[in-house]
């Protein structure tokens, strides 16, 4: 076939560019094929779900009114399919408790199943390389005060271990379903307003309902325990329970995943660096990728700094095996698909970057004690044609090159979300 647009000889060229530094970009482009993404369902709703109850609130919140948003599961369905088409790769759907499909019948949360998320296995199936999951904490009357799983409540904590329990076995079957493991995500709002009088209490219940809600074991390959820490949030300004250091020794105690979220932490301080010290102690981790502004503001996640230096620290301490990578933002202020195909291909192009850069060179001169030959080097790397690459991909994938994308984004508001 004729290269009409000229990306396969950009490549090629492209090609040669990296070979001279020993880069192979074709095993690259190998390896990021077989890297998936976990697209996070709650951009397409701003976080809603399918209970209807009317409660919401519990420490996140998605701003914005942009028209479109999805109100059924057909329609989110229907969007996430719009999306996943415009994405290189094969990727994966996270999945919250409140996504359940319940057929217009209200279900509590301690009494959900694997019935009522079989539609959307389903569905994913042929389309999606696997599922992952997540107990919801929020919106809902018994998490109103702010407390859940660490409620000084025992029956309160009773129907939130119950809730991670009957989660943690849809998510054994999704991925025993699927043929991938589901990454079981716990994120849970407590903490207080105000500074609190007792900071210790309510963390020696969190360990224990963690322990209790974990108790049933799973076989590795259906599905992972996840536990994910936060600095603050809205409503838990002066405490949050489920802190970066406690879900850090829980994780490291219990050989659980450790979720690091771009958002959860001061905001000067960035995960990428965390990688390498914490992957020495633990076996998997989980990335919410995310943008704080200023706050844990959940923005789109742009292909910026932190964000290349994210994907630097997964290629260069070679965790691209042992890192589930999930995307974790809400826009209600933008086509909501847009936000999701921006942040994806962002997420992928700065993998594809950090995979093609002669990094190891870079480790080289550091070996030698030729740190200036290493900073100008970093800097000479940065113009390398890694663009010509990233278009070839997605002309190898069948997706939109370049900003091509957006069209269809378009097109599909018009045709489809308007009429919402
Ligand atoms: C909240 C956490 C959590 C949620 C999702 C919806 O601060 O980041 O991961 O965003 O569970
Ligand atoms: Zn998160």
């Amino acid at each position: 076939m004729k290269d009409v647009s000229g990306i396969e000889t950009a490549y090629e060229l492209a090609k040669q560019r990296y070979a001279e530094f020993g880069v192979d970009t074709d095993a690259a482009l190998k390896q990021l094929g077989a890297t998936a993404i976990s697209l996070h369902c709650w951009q397409g709703d701003d976080v809603g779900g399918f209970e209807h109850s009317g409660v919401t609130g519990g420490g996140i919140q998605a701003t914005g009114n942009y028209p479109g948003r999805a109100q059924t599961i057909d329609q989110l369905r229907q969007d996430l399919e719009k999306a996943v088409g415009l994405i290189p790769g094969s990727h994966r759907l996270n999945l919250h408790a409140i996504y359940l499909d319940n057929r217009g019948q209200r279900i509590e949360r301690d009494q959900i199943g694997i019935e009522h998320f079989q539609s959307w296995i389903d569905w994913a199936k042929g389309r999606l390389v696997g599922l992952d999951f997540n107990p919801t904490f929020f919106a809902h009357p018994k998490a109103a005060d702010g407390f859940t799983l660490s409620h000084r409540d025992a029956g309160i904590r009773r129907f939130w271990i119950d809730h991670g329990r009957a989660c943690r076995r849809i998510a054994a079957e999704m991925g025993k379903q699927m043929g991938s493991p589901c990454v079981h995500n716990t994120w849970i709002p407590d903490g207080s307003k105000d500074i609190p009088a007792d900071r210790l209490g309510p963390r020696q219940r969190l360990i224990e309902s963690l322990d209790e809600m974990r108790s049933e074991r799973f076989d590795a390959s259906a599905m992972l325990d996840a536990v994910e820490g936060k600095l603050f949030g809205i409503g838990s300004e002066s405490y949050v329970v489920g802190s970066h250091e406690l879900y850090m020794g829980y994780a490291m105690s219990r050989r659980t995943l450790l979720c690091l979220d771009s958002g959860h932490f001061h905001p000067t301080e960035t995960i990428s660096d965390k990688l390498s010290a914490v992957s020495c102690f633990l076996d998997r981790l989980l990335l919410h990728v995310s943008r704080g502004v200023r706050w844990d503001s959940d923005h789109v996640v742009l292909l910026d700094d932190e964000l290349h230096a994210l994907a630097r620290e997964l290629v260069r301490c070679d965790l691209l095996g042992r890192v589930h990578i999930g995307l974790d933002y809400f826009d209600a202020s933008i086509n909501r698909i847009a936000a999701w195909v921006i942040g994806s291909r962002n997420m992928l192009r700065a993998l594809l970057t950090a995979m093609i850069e002669p990094w190891r060179h870079l480790q080289q001169y550091e070996n030698n004690g030729d740190l200036t030959a290493r900073l100008a080097m970093m800097e000479e790397f940065k113009n390398l044609p890694a663009a010509a690459v990233w278009e070839y991909y997605c002309l190898r994938n069948n997706v939109p090159v370049g900003p091509a994308w957006l069209a269809e984004v378009k097109a599909y508001e018009a045709s489809t979300l308007a009429k919402r």
